[in-house]
């Protein structure tokens, strides 16, 4: 199959769009097959062109600008998930015959191994790590991809037994021809609305890898994440928070206590999963659905799960002074990631309070779902950022503040023993930090500022 593509791509006029990550992982590809490209971005001290031009012989650069000539006589263009084609006034120079495609599309050209490939508005980090980490553990070579952080390109490579790709909704825009063994919409609530518009365009782009599958393993909770499928037509397998049928995934409530189940059998409670809330409950189901796919066995999966110990910035604890908990939920970068975050930790309360840092950039979602939840759970929110305003409004018991050193003092004066502060912004980081690893990593410091302090 790679000698098709390269023999398909050879002397044709390949542009690569886009810089990072996955612009990079194109050109190292392209170069390692001896194929010349042009690579352009419209951003332009990102790269040191010496050093480029000496890795790089075949691929010639063009920083700083859209280059409309580059664009207009391209066959191949190589776009990154980041690039909006239709907002950046670029759908208009592409001739009709030019092929536009994403990273992943090529790399679902070239490979003939198993895929199985999830996504969703929240978890797919955690359940693709979850599943190559039990396929791992089963001794299965397992290699992971995609919006994760690892272009999938860079994963090509003749051991790999099969492949976990996190697919973002911008990623499946580009994506035709992937022939998954089992793939899944994990959810879908409001994200990524600056530039799908409207939440049901969003789902349905989401729903685009159920037609590139096997199985479709769908979520029965979330209806949002499988109205395009046609259930009749397709294998189909399900999870869910209820009851399981015979051959789905689900919570049996046994007695009071709750167990992971398959049909009628009991798997393991709820209690002795590592990680807690019945959000990460869902995920264990979905790795087992996906797991069982690609024909592992469910017992030897479920025997994998308590070494796997989630991922950091999702839900961490990362301190206690004074007997007050602090968590770092940096990730929630959306409303559904922070509304799975209050209702998790609202069981946990006992009648302590629970204080929210919140805020950033909102990429045009609505804030209203958090009101409720707010009223009821949170006893006060410290609001920063582009759109923490917003937040703010929802309740009295609110305060906006400049940065999150001074969200954290604040935070520590409203709080008292017992009490549980987290740092779950319903937003992206871009308007203040580098990413929401560098958000995280700056409450982190800020706590341990607070602990040196006192
Ligand atoms: N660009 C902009 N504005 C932006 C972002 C990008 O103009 O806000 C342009 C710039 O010219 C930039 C180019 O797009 O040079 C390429 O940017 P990119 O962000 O696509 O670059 P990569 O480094 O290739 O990262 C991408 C994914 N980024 C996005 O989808 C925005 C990474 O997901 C992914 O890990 C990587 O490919 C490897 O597959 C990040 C992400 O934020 C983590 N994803 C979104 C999310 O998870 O919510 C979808
Ligand atoms: P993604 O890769 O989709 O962004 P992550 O696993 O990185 O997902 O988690 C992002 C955020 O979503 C974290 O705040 C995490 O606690 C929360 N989260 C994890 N799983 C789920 C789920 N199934 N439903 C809702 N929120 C979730």
């Amino acid at each position: 199959m790679l000698e098709r593509v390269i023999a398909q791509l050879k002397s044709k006029q390949i542009l690569v769009l886009g810089a990072g990550l996955t612009g990079m992982s194109c050109v190292r590809f392209l170069e390692k097959h001896q194929l010349s490209c042009h690579l352009n971005d419209n951003r332009y001290n990102i790269i040191n062109r010496e050093e480029f031009s000496q890795s790089f012989p075949d691929c010639s650069l063009s920083l700083g600008a859209w280059n409309d000539a580059l664009i207009k006589n391209a066959e191949v263009i190589l776009v990154s998930p980041g690039i909006d084609l239709a907002a950046e006034g670029l759908n208009a120079l592409i001739s009709d015959d030019c092929q536009v495609m994403g990273d992943v599309e090529l790399f679902c050209q070239i490979t003939n191994k198993p895929i199985v490939a999830v996504t969703g508005s929240n978890g797919k980090s955690t359940l693709v790590s979850l599943l190559a980490h039990i396929g791992n553990s089963l001794g299965k070579n397992v290699a992971l991809g995609g919006n994760i952080g690892v272009p999938v390109l860079e994963q090509l490579s003749d051991n790999i037994e099969c492949y976990i790709l996190e697919l973002s909704s911008f990623q499946l825009e580009t994506l035709n021809s992937m022939q998954a063994v089992a793939a899944s919409v994990l959810n879908v609530s409001d994200d990524h609305l600056d530039r799908h518009l409207t939440i049901e365009n969003y789902s349905e782009i989401k729903q685009r890898i159920y037609q590139q599958c096997k199985t479709a393993v769908i979520n029965r909770d979330d209806k949002l994440s499988y109205s395009h499928v046609n259930l009749q037509q397709k294998s189909v397998l399900s999870f869910g928070s209820n009851k399981a049928q015979q051959g789905e995934f689900g919570v049996a409530n046994i007695a009071g206590k709750y167990y992971l189940a398959f049909g009628e059998e009991r798997l393991i409670s709820l209690e002795e999963l590592p990680l807690a809330g019945m959000h990460n409950a869902l995920n264990y189901l979905a790795a087992l659905a996906l797991g069982y796919c690609l024909g592992w066995s469910i017992c030897d999966m479920v025997s994998q799960f308590d070494s796997f110990k989630g991922l950091d910035h999702r839900c961490q604890r990362i301190a206690t002074t004074d007997n007050i908990s602090w968590i770092n939920d940096s990730k929630a970068t959306n409303v559904g990631a922070t509304l799975a975050a209050i209702n998790g930790l609202s069981s946990t309360l006992a009648g302590n309070k629970l204080i929210l840092i919140a805020g950033g950039d909102g990429k045009g979602a609505d804030f209203s779902p958090l009101k409720a939840p707010i009223e009821n759970v949170v006893s006060y929110v410290i609001t920063l950022g582009k759109d923490g305003a917003e937040i703010a409004d929802l309740t009295k018991n609110s305060q906006q503040v400049v940065n999150l050193s001074e969200a954290v003092k604040l935070a520590n004066q409203h709080a008292s023993s017992g009490d549980v502060v987290l740092l779950s912004p319903a937003c992206a980081s871009i308007d203040m930090f580098k990413n929401f690893v560098q958000r995280g990593e700056m409450f982190i410091d800020a706590v341990i500022a607070l602990q040196e302090a006192s």
